[in-house]
This record gives C-alpha cells, structure tokens and sequence, in this order.
C-alpha cells in the first residue's frame, strides 16, 4: 500500500509543553500533559508515487507555504525510514480554524504521521508513532493517544524515552470538558517555537517553572484518575498562568493576551464566586479554552456567547487517538 489516510485530533495541555531541552529533536524542558479534544479533527491523506516528481502538500485546499514546521522534511524522514525514495503527495483538511491558535499544528503532524509511516509501509507500535510524530512537532506527539495524555521528557540524547502514554482513555471521564472559546482568528505574532526558545533563552523565571512543573504533574495526574474536577482544573489554570508569565517576562516580551482574553479570565472568576464550576487555560494565542463538567456545559456556554468579544465557542469532550481511515481525499 504507497496511499493511506489518517484522522487525527487536536490536544490542549493542562500541563503546558513551553521550553527545548534539544532543538533539532523536539525534547521538551519538562513532561507535559493534555486532553485530545473530541470534533477538532485533521483528515490527511498520503500518497507516494515515482509519478511525483517533488513532494506536494495541499493544506485545507491551499498549497502549503514553507514555514518553521518543515512538513517536507518530516515527510523525508519517513520516507528514509521506510528506505523509499518516491516523492508524496499530502491533501490536508482541518474542521476547525486553522490560523485560530487551536493547536492545528498538533492535528496536522499527527495524522500526517500516521497516514505516512503507512503509506511508506512502516508498521509502528503507537509509542514509536508518538516518538516519530514528536520529530515534525512537539505537542503533536500527544495527539496519537486519545482520553488525558502525559508526553515524558526522558533523559536520553536521543529522545527513545521522550514519547506520550495514555494516562486514562476516552471513556475514563467522558463528563470532561474544553470549552474552545475564539476572540481572534488569525496569525499569532510570536510562533510557539520561536516563543518558547527565547523564553529559555532569557525568562528569569524559567528555573522557577522548572521547579514547580513536577507538582503540577503530580496533583493533575492524580486528579484524572480520581476524576476530580476541582484539583485537575485549578492547577491547570495555575500552570497556564505560570506559562503566561514567562512568555511575559522574556525579552522582548511576548504577550499573547487581547482585551477579549482579560474579560474571559475576569468574568470566569467572576462565575466561579457565584458558584459556577469553571476553569480556564490558555495556549500561545488570545483565545481562552474553559474546563468544567457536562452538567455545566450548557449554562456557561451561554455565558460565553454573551461576552462582547467572545465570535464563537466549540465544545470539546475527551476524544480518540490518532488513527487510519479507508475513505480517502483523493
Ligand atoms: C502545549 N504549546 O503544551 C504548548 C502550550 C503552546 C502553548 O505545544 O516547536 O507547536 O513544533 O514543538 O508543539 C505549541 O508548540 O511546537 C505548544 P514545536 P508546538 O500545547
């Protein structure tokens, strides 16, 4: 088989991915933890063929532009991997707003992963997926497993120990969930990769997080297996906030917050006084994702939708891991 077809969710941490300990490897500073988001989904479809005279990638109906992820030399290390030397041909589609800051990247590297090692014949365990997913982007290492996800940071120079592990499935805690909320659509000013390397670079504080992170791990980790809303949630919005600050205190500074985002975060503290459960976290973008529970989903939703510079909300529960279809694009 030279064509396959994978699906892919996208992931949001609780446990936040914001530092290198090895560029060219893509080995984090620390472990880091997410939920794969039910319904934020890449369909990506590969062919290799000596038809192709170059790789080709087609991303949502448009022919994908070079930037820092460097799709085509994923694409070759598969490629050598599998010892092949035909040339591919991606169709990529999202159903959600790729530019949104919505961890598009971590979808897409996921399904183009899994849809390629296939179509280069490769038959890979899901940790060693995982471990070459990590290789095109970080964060998309995450999105092979589905339910809550720990991606260790491992110890060794060549990055076998650096690979994510389910932690609880999709059915584990189904009442979960990640409220995606959308202040700006567009493109971020800072790119998480070029964010986060002068953050280690020149945050005084990033020993301070360094120190703090094995905790948070710890409480949210226990906290799904226990399925407790309160601990999980609680140090999840402490973690976001301790990212947040180091991208802050980076010189130059980084700051990603739009007043939008301030009236979500204000107005969230606001609800949890009156006794509404909810939480938020926040990626390296304006928009804000809130955690609470199924029974609350509805009533805070509706919260959402009234605040002035809120555009749209999508409603995410746990979801699967990254897997392959028959249908494919072309
Ligand atoms: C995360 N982010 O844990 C963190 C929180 C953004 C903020 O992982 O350079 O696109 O490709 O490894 O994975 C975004 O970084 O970066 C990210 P690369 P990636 O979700």
């Amino acid at each position: 088989m030279m064509k396959a077809t994978a699906v892919a969710n996208a992931n949001i941490a609780l446990v936040k991915y914001w530092g290198k300990r090895d560029k060219k490897l893509i080995l984090p500073q620390n472990s880091n933890i997410s939920m794969t988001c039910d319904g934020m989904t890449t369909t990506t479809t590969v062919e290799f063929s000596d038809k192709y005279k170059e790789h080709s990638v087609v991303i949502n109906d448009e022919e994908f532009q070079k930037d820092e992820k460097d799709i085509h030399g994923h694409i070759d290390r598969i490629s050598r991997l599998a010892g092949i030397k035909d040339k591919a041909r991606v169709v990529s589609e999202s159903n959600f707003p790729v530019a949104a800051g919505l961890a598009s990247s971590a979808s897409g590297f996921a399904a183009l992963t899994v849809a390629a090692a296939a179509a280069a014949g490769l038959k890979l365990s899901p940790k060693d997926l995982s471990i070459l997913t990590r290789q095109g982007s970080g964060s998309a290492c995450r999105s092979i497993f589905g339910g809550f996800v720990e991606w260790h940071r491992g110890k060794m120079p060549d990055g076998l120990d650096s690979y994510a592990e389910s932690i609880v499935d999709k059915n584990y805690w189904p009442e979960f969930r990640m409220i995606a909320t959308i202040v700006q659509k567009g493109k971020k000013p800072v790119t998480s990769r070029a964010g986060m390397a002068q953050t280690v670079e020149t945050c005084p504080y990033y020993e301070g997080w360094l120190g703090t992170v094995t905790d948070d791990l710890k409480m949210i980790k226990e906290g799904i297996k226990e399925r407790d809303f309160k601990k999980v949630a609680q140090a999840a919005e402490h973690n976001c906030l301790k990212m947040h600050a180091l991208m802050m205190t980076t010189k130059p500074a980084i700051i990603y917050w739009i007043p939008a985002t301030i009236e979500i975060i204000q107005n969230v503290l606001a609800w949890r006084e009156e006794g509404v459960k909810c939480y938020f976290t926040i990626d390296a973008g304006p928009n804000v994702k809130i955690l609470c529970l199924e029974k609350d989903e509805k009533e805070i939703n509706k919260r959402l939708l009234k605040l002035e510079g809120v555009i749209e909300t999508m409603i995410c529960r746990p979801g699967d891991g990254a897997k392959l279809i028959d249908k494919h694009l072309f």
